[in-house]
């Protein structure tokens, strides 16, 4: 590129110059040279400055896009590699494992059930809130009304790194937020009605039914005025909405730190006919969930008035619902990665 002023010409011949011999490139854009040409802009008569100006920024921008270049090439000098191969992408041809074709994937059931069931809590009013995956000890304790030491931890117990933070052991890590969020729908007299789907992790004796890693559907409504009646129509709708038929199921007392008065609900084992097997740990019974209503502090926590305000949450364990739905004898079927059972679903 040509510069008419000679000042700005001069400048532009050494940087290039320097940028060639310099290890540190993004020093050239720093240089006193240059900064000093940026300054003399403001001191020169107006009629100088506009085109000066314009020449300073002409070089900058040079510099800027040579800099780039010598730091990066360009993309077409390189060779193309697939980041996401599930190999050593220096392997040969021959050597790379065989690998099925795309077209042969599908959906996860799970997956699949999930959106099925958002759906339908769509249609029921709740929005949906996904829960994370890494969390921090309050979340997981603190915000739900389990002071430090509290036995009722260790029915919680799992992964946590270094840093401290926590694998989220169920959804009720999300509360908290989203019952501080929709705080201000409640003074303008819309309850808050929230489902919370997430991964959630338990250091677990693994078995038909209990998983390491698996799926839960967290819910939270907040209004005015309600009462356990609406916590078990609310359950009650959805359940038979997607079943789409008659499931027995028996809600019975429980506890949890975080609802008060708690509840945990069971459907009727469909594999032994509440015989009891192996599913169901010969109880007759399969546990979808824990509920309740709300406990105070829990609000409190959020800064919610919970003397004008009541609601229930409820936590159910996805992967255990869609074992129900299909007849499906064992939990760790889901993370098999067993092509014959997953093809059943497609
Ligand atoms: C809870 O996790 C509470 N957070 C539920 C809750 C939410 C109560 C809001 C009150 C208010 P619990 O530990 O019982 O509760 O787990 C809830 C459900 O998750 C269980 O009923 C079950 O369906 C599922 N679940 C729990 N552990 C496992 C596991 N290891 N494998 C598969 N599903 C599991």
């Amino acid at each position: 590129m040509e510069y008419r002023h000679p000042e700005i010409a001069n400048v532009a011949k050494q940087l290039k110059a320097r940028l060639k011999q310099t290890q540190d490139k993004k020093a050239v854009l720093r240089a006193p040279e240059l900064l000093a040409l940026i300054e003399r802009i403001k001191t020169l008569p107006v009629g100088k400055r506009a085109t000066f100006g314009k020449e300073v920024n002409l070089l900058k921008a040079e510099l800027e896009k040579l800099v780039r270049e010598s730091l990066f090439p360009k993309p077409s000098t390189l060779t193309p590699i697939d980041v996401t191969a599930p190999f050593d992408t220096n392997l040969s041809a021959e050597d790379r494992p065989k690998l099925l074709p795309a077209e042969n994937g599908s959906r996860h059931p799970l997956m699949t059930e999930l959106e099925l069931i958002l759906d339908i809590f769509a249609r029921m009013g709740f929005t949906a809130v996904e829960s994370r995956e890494l969390d921090d000890d309050w979340h997981m304790f603190g915000s739900l009304n389990f002071p430090p030491g509290h036995p009722a931890r260790d029915d919680y117990d799992t992964f946590v790194t270094d840093e401290e933070l926590v694998a989220p052991a169920h959804t009720s890590t999300m509360q908290n937020r989203v019952l501080k969020a929709g705080k201000k729908q409640l003074d303008q007299g819309q309850p808050i009605a929230v489902v919370i789907p997430g991964r959630t992790f338990r250091n677990e004796d693994v078995d038909a039914s209990h998983e390491h890693t698996f799926y839960q559907l967290e819910g939270v409504y907040v209004a005015k005025g309600i009462h356990a009646g609406n916590l078990a129509a609310t359950i009650k709708a959805w359940l038979s909405n997607y079943y789409g038929r008659e499931i027995e199921i028996k809600i019975q007392p429980f506890y949890f730190p975080f609802t008060e008065p708690s509840f945990e609900f069971a459907a009727s084992c469909p594999f032994c006919d509440k015989k009891g097997c192996s599913v169901c740990k010969h109880s007759g019974w399969i546990e979808l969930g824990g509920c309740g209503m709300i406990h105070p502090n829990v609000l409190k926590e959020a800064g919610i008035d919970a003397v004008k305000y009541s609601g229930f949450a409820w936590g159910f364990g996805i992967d255990r619902l869609v074992m129900l739905k299909y007849g499906i004898e064992d939990i760790r079927h889901f993370h098999s990665g067993n092509l014959k059972f997953l093809r059943q679903f497609t």
